[in-house]
């Protein structure tokens, strides 16, 4: 997708804004997170239920599908693991490359021919505008040139294309999960609306990170998070898996469409899980049959990754 139209598409007038008032102050959950990234863990294949008919339209039809067993990554990769990836291999993501010309109008502004990625900042009055894309940004720098990674080694890697994911999971001998293997890992067996229960905050316990608030003017950052957490830093899932819902939207290998018989020029493929940004009202894919639509080539700061292997 041309960022022009990205930029168009995403840049919509937020209605009201001066009306809103600060919100009280809640206490913050004190979170204890993972020290250290736990071991892939290994699911069994088998009949796995897919899908909802009680939620958004493209999640439709709840179904049965059968998934051969593998193992994943018990958490999203981490800086710290793609920094290992990249210093082993001198790897450069797409954000950092100089954009496709082709894909881009030429009578665009500039700046959108330099490299970056997409970045969201908080709505105001004066700028209501949830994202925009910021050259300079990238992996490194996932909000923009002037941010850092440094001291957020245990944080999901973001700023990442899909190649870039696929790069990744190639060097370490993985590969991305296809759609019904990630949601049949991240519902872990439940029948529920969400993996842990048909409550999203059982007993006023966060069990996602994602955001509290009036989207996209203010996060409460009630669960203890504005922005991305480290990971591991909310209960697992039943099969022993964290943040597979919210915290950073994560690849598949799933095509979300058919990018040559709709003419989009780019592949899209589909996300899963929810990121920091979905809110009550704005977004509430923080189930595991959401899903949503993403062009490979555009990193942003709320999509990740993680990968599964073959037994
Ligand atoms: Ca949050």
């Amino acid at each position: 997708m041309n960022p022009v139209v990205f930029g168009m598409t995403l840049a919509v007038s937020v209605i009201g804004l001066a009306a809103c008032q600060p919100a009280a102050q809640t206490p913050k959950p004190v979170l204890r997170c993972l020290a250290t990234n736990p071991s892939p863990i290994t699911l069994p294949g088998g009949p796995a239920r897919i899908g909802s008919d009680v939620a958004y339209g493209e999640e439709a039809p709840a179904r049965t599908v059968v998934v051969d067993g593998f193992s994943i990554d018990a958490t999203e990769v981490t800086n710290a693991q793609f920094t290992h990836f990249v210093a082993a291999t001198g790897y450069v993501t797409m954000a950092e490359r100089k954009p496709d010309p082709a894909l881009i109008p030429p009578d665009a502004p500039p700046f959108l021919f330099l490299p970056g990625a997409a970045v969201f900042k908080t709505a105001t009055p004066d700028s209501p505008y949830w994202w925009s894309y910021i050259p300079g940004a990238n992996w490194r720098h996932p909000q923009g040139p002037k941010s850092t990674i440094e001291g957020k080694e245990n944080f999901p890697v973001v700023q990442i294309a899909y190649e870039d994911a696929a790069a990744y999971a190639l060097w370490s001998g993985q590969r991305l999960p296809t759609e019904a293997e990630w949601e049949y890992a991240a519902s872990a067996g439940a029948k529920t609306l969400y993996p842990w229960g048909d409550e999203r905050v059982p007993g006023g316990r966060h069990r996602a990170n994602t955001w509290q608030g009036l989207f996209p003017l203010q996060d409460k950052a009630e669960d203890g998070f504005a922005g991305l957490a480290p990971v591991g830093c909310f209960k697992p899932n039943a099969f022993g898996l964290y943040d597979m819902i919210g915290n950073a939207w994560e690849w598949t290998a799933t095509p979300y469409l058919d990018s040559a018989r709709e003419g989009t020029g780019e592949a899209v493929y589909t996300i899963k899980g929810g990121s920091f940004l979905c809110a009550d009202n704005y977004c509430r894919r923080y189930r595991a049959s959401a899903r949503q639509p993403q062009e490979a080539g555009l990193g942003s700061n709320h999509i990740g990754f993680r990968t599964v292997g073959d037994p």
